[in-house]
């Protein structure tokens, strides 16, 4: 969001789902969009059966590149060097969209003049990528009008996140491929509400509608409507606050987030959260972080309450309550409304007085444009409506940026390429990356209770490249024990070419060989994001082997895919 901001002027994905179909040209990058996402990787495949080529960069093989004209299997953290040799190439052979650019753009020099020295034939020592797949792919995007970028969390968790997010910006504007239908720039969102969260302003920087904090007219503006004194600076962000966890944060309430198991360098975490002098949560299931917790209160689950949801492509939608929540659960907003209020009550203040979501919401169009013409009735009336939508006359916005970046100019930004903090050492021989997978959900608090999902995907796994395996006297299925210089955990090996040599991958839903034992809790240096996506680790087998070993499934599912890459 912070890349997309600064360059374009708005934080979500510039196009709309129903475009992908339509598009001609696709570039995924960072996402595993089969497993998650499958419905808008339904609308890829639909593209690529209209004929439509499919570039996929990703350091696994994943469903996806068995659909993709080239996979470009990539080193993990070295997106920057492909990114800027794709600029490279589009600069050196003229393909740039010169009349955009003058309109729509600026600092389109410096970003010349620093890819300059980004050949794709170094770009292919230090990716793996070879030198004439990324001429290839950078042709392939810059020449085709209808080409649009996806990408996800193999972009931005790691500490040069936002370069990445930049440099993904710099070959949008040099190609102008913005402002039209099945183009743009797309951030697939996690959950189904996180959009919605930060449309919402809950994040450290914005008031709702991406208002930012320290602009003076801003917050006067909320110290108005709201009859209360605010602060002009930002607040911590995630990861900072983890790192300040029983230290200046004394206390916490934690709202739908299994801190110990989602964030990284747990052990070092659960360390601080001892000192924590009070930890209430508000949850639907007891999970991991509820060991820490003085007050636990019950959530109310999406079903069991209204309000509207907005997804990945800005459309606010509604949820209707289906059943009655069991016993003394509460929406959210109904706890924290009685939370609230009884902090008014003993110091005096006024209560907040709210009769349902609906005036939630107004109460947040009323002071963010973005929003001003969306409201309960109309959602109810007219179905999911997309942002901006600035008056209840107008329709909603399917793609942004038509007729003019809404910066005002659309910002290039030269980046160099950083490392990852932690690469692979003669200890440590193994990157480890970790994600998700199909059948569980984040934390798993919601799929492993469920005899379908857990029966699908029971176990914890670790992939290792068959060589890499060897190496070690592993075989598919052994327990294994997975260490780096924060943690270790034991789970079954998954002997797998879906990796790379040299790399091993790790699901993070499982509670009971927690990825985020193992992973590093350096941030990005703009939004301090952790690099959930690459540190240093080794792998060995452990000698016991109980007799799980020869129950263990082998494969989850199939994915087919050479070694480095695949061209069809
Ligand atoms: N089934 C299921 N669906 C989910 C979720 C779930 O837990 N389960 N979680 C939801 C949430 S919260 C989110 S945020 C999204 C996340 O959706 P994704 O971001 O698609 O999920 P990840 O598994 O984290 O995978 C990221 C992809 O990036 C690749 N990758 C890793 N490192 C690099 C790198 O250095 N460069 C590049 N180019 N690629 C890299 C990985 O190999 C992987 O294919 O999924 C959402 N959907
Ligand atoms: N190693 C590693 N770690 C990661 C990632 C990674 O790729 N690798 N990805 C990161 C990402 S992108 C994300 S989004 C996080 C996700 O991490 P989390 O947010 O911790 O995981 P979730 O499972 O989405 O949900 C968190 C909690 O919300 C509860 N919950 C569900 N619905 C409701 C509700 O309506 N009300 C309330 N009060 N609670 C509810 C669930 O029971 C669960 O305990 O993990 C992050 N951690
Ligand atoms: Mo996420």
């Amino acid at each position: 969001m912070a890349g997309l901001v600064t360059t374009f002027g708005a934080g979500a994905m510039t196009n709309s789902i129903g475009e992908i179909r339509d598009a001609d040209v696709l570039f995924v990058i960072g996402s595993n969009t089969t497993e998650a996402h499958p419905i808008i990787a339904m609308e890829m495949k639909r593209a690529v059966h209209r004929g439509a080529t499919l570039i996929v960069a990703d350091p696994r093989s994943i469903n996806l590149t068995s659909f993709a004209s080239r996979h470009l299997k990539l080193r993990p953290g070295t997106d920057v060097w492909l990114l800027n040799a794709m600029a490279h190439v589009i600069c050196a052979e003229g393909l740039v969209d010169a009349d955009f650019i003058e309109t729509n753009t600026e600092g389109f020099d410096a970003v010349r003049e620093t890819v300059a020295r980004y050949t794709p034939e170094e770009a292919e020592k230090v990716t793996g990528v070879p030198a004439d797949d990324i001429r290839w792919a950078a042709r392939a995007y810059a020449t085709t009008p209808k080409a649009g970028i996806y990408y996800t969390l193999g972009i931005t968790e790691h500490t040069h996140g936002t370069d990445n997010v930049y440099g993904l910006a710099n070959l949008v504007l040099m190609t102008g491929h913005l402002g039209k239908p099945s183009a743009g720039m797309n951030p697939l969102r996690g959950q189904n509400n996180v959009q919605g969260a930060n449309d919402a302003g809950a994040t450290p920087i914005f008031y709702p509608g991406y208002q930012r904090v320290d602009d003076p007219e801003v917050a006067a503006r909320y110290e108005k409507s709201w009859g209360v004194p605010l602060p002009r600076e930002p607040g911590l962000n995630l990861n900072v606050m983890m790192k300040e966890t029983g230290r200046s944060i004394r206390g916490m309430f934690v709202m739908g987030e299994d801190i110990v198991l989602s964030e990284p360098n747990a052990g070092a975490l659960e360390e601080r959260m001892n000192g924590l002098e009070f930890l209430v949560i508000q949850e639907i299931f007891l999970n991991e972080t509820a060991r820490f917790a003085d007050v636990i209160l019950p959530g109310a689950c999406f079903a069991e309450k209204d309000g509207v949801f907005t997804n990945s492509e800005r459309r606010v939608q509604r949820v209707r309550k289906a059943v009655e929540p069991p016993g003394q659960a509460k929406a959210d907003w109904e706890a924290v409304l009685a939370l609230a209020n009884a902090v008014a009550e003993k110091r005096g203040l006024t209560p907040w007085r709210y009769d349902g979501p609906a005036a939630i919401y107004a109460e947040m169009a009323k002071d963010a444009d973005k929003f001003a013409g969306i409201s309960h009735d109309r959602v109810d009336r007219e179905g999911g409506l997309q942002w901006p939508c600035t008056s209840p006359e107008h329709p909603g916005t399917r793609f942004l940026h038509e007729g003019g970046v809404l910066r005002g100019k659309g910002l290039f930004t030269a980046i160099e390429y950083r490392p990852s903090v932690e690469l692979a050492d003669p200890e440590y021989p193994l990157v480890l990356s970790t994600g998700r997978t199909l059948y569980h959900y984040n934390a798993a608090t919601q799929t492993r209770r469920g005899v379908g999902l857990a029966e699908k995907q029971p176990v914890a796994f670790c992939e290792i490249h068959p060589a890499d395996a060897r190496a070690r006297s592993i075989e598919q299925g052994d327990l294994v024990e997975v260490e780096t210089r924060r943690g270790k955990v034991a789970c079954r090996a998954m002997v797998s070419r879906q990796v790379r040599r040299g790399c091993i991958w790790m699901p993070l839903h499982f509670a009971e060989a927690r990825a985020n034992l193992l992973t590093v809790d350096d941030g990005d240096i703009v939004t301090q994001t952790a690099e959930y996506k690459v540190c240093a680790a080794k792998v060995t087998r452990v000698a016991e082997q109980p007799a799980e070993r020869d129950a263990f499934p082998g494969s989850f599912y199939a994915v087919a895919g050479p070694e480095q890459g695949t061209i069809h």
